[in-house]
């Protein structure tokens, strides 16, 4: 019987290109060679599918710069492939000015890539479309991880615990841009400053700032705008920062030991690089009463059933003073190098990094393709 083949799909058009690389490396080092075939395909930063060499050595940070694709695949053949074969599930590829060759059919995607066209749900419509199966959350599960109004809104209908927030939308913002900010000015008023002006989608903390007063407000406005048209303001939670790892298991999913992240001095919140690396900074297990563990854990499980996520998510939480837990966001695909939160996390549950990987793998080639 031939090995299942897995496609690791990484890099990609985003800023956090170079991390993907990296954790795709982390991914290729673990998966069990002797159970699947492996195809890394790299996605240029301007976006060009390539087959890459399988060397995950080459995939690490060297002198504190990450690695990118037409790094490897300027060694690699320097290929490109072409297209998903949706008939026979094939991945066609190109040799610079030769005919396409067939590389064979993928039995599942890994699927590597930060933020628009890749955890937002495009990708895996493509693979919808393709009838391959993949990792981690579909189409809806993966938008609504990607829009933070939308998973407001989800959360909110399925009685979960949202902070407070309102939304700017673009037509709102240039049909009537003094009523817009009363809006923000009068939210303010209710729940008092500092805010938060985000991006509504985008997964990163890029475009976010904190406004202490009126005075910062447009400029933050500006920024977010920068990133999305569609904007969104939260006040700030008082907390703690408790997060918890879910994962498929073959009856279901499961919520791991939660963790807290302590409040950072160095960064203003915990932004992109304490996300993804120097996440080792993170207390697992959080300390919490045993209560309050189960508590979070079962929020954590609810929140991966509100949006009907698939495989994994992250569920991060703030513990306000009150006692009560706020879910701030769900990340399906959340940092995933050995040393970030989400393996760290099923790491002290009992699942190590190889052993997620597979499970994963496993629980993607378990689902049907279609409805579900
Ligand atoms: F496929 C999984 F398991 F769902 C998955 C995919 C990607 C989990 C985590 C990630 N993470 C990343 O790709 C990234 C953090 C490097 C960029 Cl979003």
């Amino acid at each position: 019987l031939r090995k299942p083949r897995v496609a690791v799909v990484f890099g990609g058009r985003s800023s956090e290109h170079g991390i993907s690389v990296v954790t795709a490396g982390a991914v290729l080092r673990s998966i069990d060679r002797t159970k699947y075939d492996v195809l890394p395909i790299g996605i240029t930063t301007d976006g060009r599918w390539a087959l890459t060499a399988d060397e995950p050595d080459r995939m690490a940070i060297t002198d504190r710069r990450t690695p990118s694709v037409e790094q490897l695949a300027d060694s690699a053949d320097g290929g490109v492939v072409l297209s998903v074969d949706p008939a026979n599930r094939e991945v066609v590829y190109s040799e610079p000015g030769s005919v396409p060759k067939v590389l064979g059919e993928v039995d599942v995607v890994f699927p590597m890539l930060h933020g628009p066209y890749g955890e937002d749900g495009t990708l895996q419509g493509l693979l919808e479309l393709s009838g391959i199966p993949y990792v981690g959350s579909g189409v809806l599960a993966s938008a609504v991880g990607q829009d933070k109004e939308y998973m407001k809104r989800v959360f909110i209908s399925f009685g979960l615990p949202v902070g407070p927030y309102e939304v700017i939308r673009p037509r709102e913002w240039e049909q009537d841009q003094s009523a817009a900010r009363k809006k923000i000015i009068d939210f303010a008023g209710e729940h008092g400053w500092p805010l938060f002006v985000k991006p509504a989608r985008g997964g990163s903390s890029m475009g976010i700032t904190k406004v202490d007063d009126l005075s910062g407000l447009d400029d933050a406005i500006a920024e977010a705008q920068r990133h999305d048209p569609k904007i969104l303001v939260e006040s700030l939670l008082r907390g703690r920062e408790i997060e918890c790892g879910v994962l498929e298991f073959e009856d279901g999913p499961r919520a791991s030991v939660p963790a807290e992240i302590p409040p950072v001095t160095a960064h203003e919140f915990y932004d992109f690089e304490a996300k993804y690396i120097d996440s080792a900074a993170g207390l697992v297990p959080a300390p919490l009463t045993p209560e309050q563990t189960a508590e979070v854990r079962r929020l954590a499980v609810e929140a991966f059933d509100a949006a009907s996520c698939e495989g994994l998510v992250r569920a991060d939480f703030f513990l306000q003073e009150n006692g009560e837990f706020v879910i701030n966001e769900i990340n399906t695909m959340p940092g995933f190098t050995p040393i970030s939160m989400y393996p760290r996390m099923w790491q002290e549950s009992g699942v190590g990094y190889p052993e997620l990987v597979d499970m994963l793998i496993q629980a993607a080639l378990r689902r049907p393709t279609g409805l579900r």
